[in-house]
């Protein structure tokens, strides 16, 4: 399998992230893709190559342009503006209670973007748990050619491509960045094949955390269908989205499937859920699924609660692949640093129908003893 790299994302270079009020180690730091990358590498069945420049039109076909904007200059006004930080986390965000009564005509003519870059941060971001520093805006832009080139891969015949995307994509909305990530990766690929095939897309999200940002592109839209397997959204971020009830609406009703599960899902309670979303899958025409693949469903994740095993990854990409339609495999989360190689080796080799042999990993076994 082909897999598109660039080492553009080392300039997203983060060591801490916000959490509740405190400062805390990082969780989508460099060293992710490094591991998978290194993994792939070793295994010695896929061929890494790097990404060519798409451009901006395909971001701003998914995002607003003022969003764009902002990310782009964010840190050179936080320098500009003498803010004595080592990364941007906003200062205030604009809950929709602030706006209670106004109409939908007067917060449009009178809220409007501030000039300080802490309410900039604000206005366009969803939480502060996504650090932006002076690299972010090239690596998220070098995440969009990653993923722009593994579709091409796939629209040129390969069967199955990945991109290895760092910073990951799918809590970015049309206006809003957040949950460590910038640009949609997999919303700005799925439209673009949906434009230059005139074909339907499934986009089959499997990271623990529902995709709110995907599900809000594709909410109206009859020719993207939204497939999540998810933790409830009750008990975990992004907390206000990823109910079952929420099915589209307009031209996307019945087109959004969210599939919340509980606290301690096991491998057998995702192969189940994995199920479902296929037959979701094939319900809908399309000869192309983008594939959002996160492994914070992995029992060691330092953020997710879910029991998963690495030979669950084996089996969930062998049955997304029987589905007999090509792949266009995105990295999204996973932050057991250890175990991202040897998961991704798994997830990979399944969906192109090869067996799969752990390799050792220095200083780590599945049952998280140090040999
Ligand atoms: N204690 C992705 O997996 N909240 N994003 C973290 C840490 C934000 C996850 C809380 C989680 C965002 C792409
Ligand atoms: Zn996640």
């Amino acid at each position: 399998m082909q897999v598109v790299y660039s080492p553009r994302h080392l300039a997203h270079d983060i060591d801490t992230e916000t959490f509740m009020g405190i400062a805390i180690p990082a969780n989508e730091v460099a060293e992710r893709a490094e591991r998978i990358r290194t993994a792939l590498e070793a295994d010695g069945g896929f061929t890494s190559m790097d990404p060519t420049a798409h451009g901006e039109a395909p971001i701003t076909a998914i995002h607003d342009e003022r969003l764009v904007r902002f990310l782009e200059v964010a840190w050179s006004e936080v320098r500009a503006q003498a803010i004595p930080r080592a990364f941007l986390s906003a200062d205030t965000y604009p809950n929709i209670a602030m706006f209670e009564g106004m109409s939908p005509d007067a917060i449009e003519r009178l809220v409007r973007e501030p000039s300080h870059v802490g309410g900039r941060a604000g206005f366009w971001g969803l939480d502060s748990a996504a650090p932006l520093v002076a690299g972010t805006y090239d690596a998220a832009c070098a995440a969009v050619d990653v993923a722009l080139t593994t579709m091409d891969l796939v629209l040129d015949g390969a069967t199955t491509a990945y991109g290895l995307c760092r910073p990951p994509g799918h809590h970015a909305a049309r206006s809003m960045y957040g949950g460590y990530c910038f640009f949609n990766n997999a919303a700005i690929v799925a439209h673009a094949i949906a434009t230059s095939t005139g074909e339907r897309v499934s986009i089959l999200d499997v990271d623990y955390h529902h995709g709110n940002g995907t599900q809000q592109i594709f909410w109206r839209r009859g020719d993207i269908r939204y497939i999540s397997i998810h933790a409830d959204p009750a008990r975990a971020y992004p907390y206000f989205l990823g109910h079952a009830e929420e099915t589209g609406e307009g031209d996307g009703a019945g087109e959004n499937v969210n599939i919340p599960l509980r606290a301690g899902a096991t491998d057998a309670d995702y192969l189940e859920a994995t199920d479902r979303a296929i037959e979701a899958i094939g319900g809908a025409p399309g000869s192309i699924v983008v594939v959002s693949l996160g492994f914070d469903t992995y029992g060691l994740d330092p953020i997710g609660d879910f029991a998963l095993t690495t030979s669950v990854y084996h089996e969930v990409g062998r049955r997304v692949a029987a589905l007999g339609r090509r792949l266009v495999i995105l990295q999204e989360g996973g932050y057991h640093r250890p175990s991202l190689g040897e998961n991704a080796r798994a997830w990979l080799r399944g969906a192109e129908g090869r067996s799969f042999e752990p390799l050792p990993v220095a200083g780590f076994t599945e049952q998280g003893t140090v040999v």
